[in-house]
């Protein structure tokens, strides 16, 4: 319609003109004719300058639709989430995607500010100071988390930038991008990664705690005996249970009511000592047991304080009999372990378990080793050493008494009528006295003199470094001492018990076993026949070769 006003007005215009000219061509004279011409030219030009004008703005109007469209077009296909802000930060616009994003409908959104509508309670200060920023007149780029209609929450990148007008913030346009697919996947590689890494950590830790635990074994195997051992279980568990603040073995002592620690690794122990099985809920149970000093849990009652987060207490057995306890205390680092306490737990517990057993498998080697040694080397009613080893250790001494020239005396011991203890009282009786005088003799040698059993109620001494002289007294003070010790059977007092005894020292009396042996028997020989209850030595001048021992009395 403005084009025909244009239009109109030009033909209007070549109207007025033609009327002019032709006033003019054919009425020259008329000067009111020429005022009327001008007057229309007049109108004319006004009437082409109004169309001209009218069109331009109709040209800027269709521009202006055109962008107008174009922007919208733009705004709707665009794959992200598109939103207007007015000054009042409440949503003017928002297409498609943006709806499909937080599954509100553009009608309910509009009017309404996006922190009312989109966020948790603990992401509202985020989206606050997000839109305050860009009020500000600053472009925001971030990432957040928002809760949709649903109740899910979804990851989105935010593009949002301020709108101006004439320098002022009049609004702002937000860019929405839905990453929850990416973020949720990206999570999932991390935590994927992080498992994978905790798994490979879990197994070095495993491998490195089964080549520990096979050291040990062997390590155990290779020990001579139990104190060696002790010493490989207090090395190994400190490494093996590295989380552990603390530990202590304890052994079933030979009196079976006591349990003994023998040895111990770390600081702080809250354990006693030594304690009656029954204080022990592993032993009780006879099997792992954890107690929490921190929490209201039942205690162990050996424990002497409650310095510890836990303390994990393991039976040690053997052949289904309890032999000994493993005892290990946790400090903070249990507590440290927050998320997977249970799984720690476990593992130390399998790993005290595995330990414990194979400590006890090799504890009861040692001491079913040791008592077959023990019973092949020592008389079992006595407890002295047999015959054999007395041969063993007479050449041993004679041999370091070569080396060193020192002197070695030996001394044959025989009970003078030991038949009638028997005879009078029974074997029990002749028993106890044999018991009571190993006892005796024990007490009265020096620690490194060999008291052997040499057969029946006869007993061998070695006396290392001792002369005939040194050996004549003792032997004489042993004499004296028994005299005094009153045995007891059944209520009745035996009668004292005397000695004959014999002795022979090395060099001078013999170089060999077999020689100092025989003198010696031949001295005990000659107790007996001078009345018994004495000790005799060989003569001042009996005279010794290498081959026999001739005497000259
Ligand atoms: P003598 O003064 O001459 O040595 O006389 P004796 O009675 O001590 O010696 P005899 O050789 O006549 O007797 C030794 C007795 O010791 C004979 C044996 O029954 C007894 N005997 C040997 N071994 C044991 C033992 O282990 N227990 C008990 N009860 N008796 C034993
Ligand atoms: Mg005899
Ligand atoms: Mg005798």
């Amino acid at each position: 319609m403005r084009r025909g006003i244009a239009r109109v007005s030009i033909a209007i215009l070549l109207f007025n003109f033609g009327v002019v000219l032709a006033l003019r061509i054919f009425i020259p004279e008329s000067i009111p004719t020429v005022r009327l011409g001008t007057l229309m030219l007049s109108v004319s030009f006004t009437g082409l300058m109004v169309g001209s004008s009218v069109s331009e703005r109709d040209r800027i109007g269709d521009e202006l639709h055109q962008q107008t469209l174009h922007l919208h077009s733009l705004i709707e296909n665009s794959p992200f989430g598109i939103v207007v802000l007015d000054p009042l930060r409440r949503v003017q616009l928002c297409n498609a995607v943006f709806e499909s994003i937080f599954l509100f409908s553009a009608r309910e959104m509009s009017g309404k500010t996006l922190e009312s509508l989109l966020s948790a309670r603990h992401e509202i200060d985020q989206m606050r100071e997000l839109s305050a920023q860009v009020f500000a007149g600053q472009a925001v780029h971030e990432t957040i988390r928002h809760f949709r209609r649903d109740g899910k929450f979804i990851d989105v990148e935010i593009n949002a930038v301020p709108l101006r007008r004439e320098g002022r913030v009049e609004g702002a346009y937000a860019i929405y991008n839905d990453i929850s697919e990416r973020a949720r996947a990206q999570e999932q590689a991390e935590n994927d990664a992080a498992s994978l890494k905790r798994w490979v950590e879990e197994l070095q830790l495993r491998t490195t705690q089964m080549a520990l635990l096979n050291e040990m074994g062997d390590m155990l195997q290779c020990c001579a005996n139990t104190l060696e051992a002790r010493s490989v279980v207090s090395r190994l568990c400190r490494k093996l249970f590295a989380d552990a603040v603390s530990g202590m073995l304890f052994e079933f002592n030979s009196t079976p009511d006591v349990v003994e620690a023998t040895a111990s690794w770390g600081n702080s122990h809250i354990s006693e000592s030594s304690f009656a099985p029954p204080a022990c809920w592993a032993v009780r149970r006879g099997r792992a047991y954890w107690s929490e000093p921190a929490s209201d849990g039942i205690l162990c009652s050996h424990f002497m304080s409650q310095d510890a987060v836990a303390v994990l207490c393991v039976p040690m057995m053997a052949q289904s009999e309890v032999v000994g306890l493993l005892h290990l205390q946790y400090g903070s680092l249990l507590a440290a372990k927050d998320g997977d306490q249970q799984g720690f737990r476990k593992a130390q517990e399998t790993l005290a378990s595995a330990a414990a057993g194979q400590i006890a498998l090799a504890f009861a080697s040692l001491r079913l080793r040791d008592t077959l040694r023990e019973q092949s080397i020592r008389d079992p009613l006595t407890g002295l050493f047999n015959r054999r080893i007395m041969q063993e250790a007479l050449e041993r001494e004679l041999h370091r008494a070569r080396r060193k020239n020192h002197s070695v005396t030996v001394a044959l011991i025989d009970l003078d009528h030991f038949k009638r203890f028997n005879d009078t009282w029974g074997h029990d009786a002749g028993d106890l006295v044999l018991k009571t005088i190993a006892q005796v003799f024990r007490s009265h040698f020096r620690a490194e003199d060999v008291i052997c059993r040499y057969g029946g109620e006869e007993f061998s001494v070695i006396l290392p470094e001792a002369s005939i002289e040194d050996a004549a007294k003792r032997a004489d003070a042993l004499r004296h001492e028994l005299v005094k010790v009153r045995i007891r059977h059944l209520e009745h007092a035996l009668d004292p018990v005397t000695l004959s005894i014999g002795l022979a020292a090395f060099p001078q009396h013999g170089t060999t076993a077999e020689q100092l042996l025989r003198k010696a028997d031949e001295c005990l020989y000659e107790s007996k026949a001078g009345g018994r209850d004495r000790v005799t030595v060989p003569h001042v001048n009996e005279i010794v070769t290498e081959r026999e021992v001739s005497t000259t009395r």
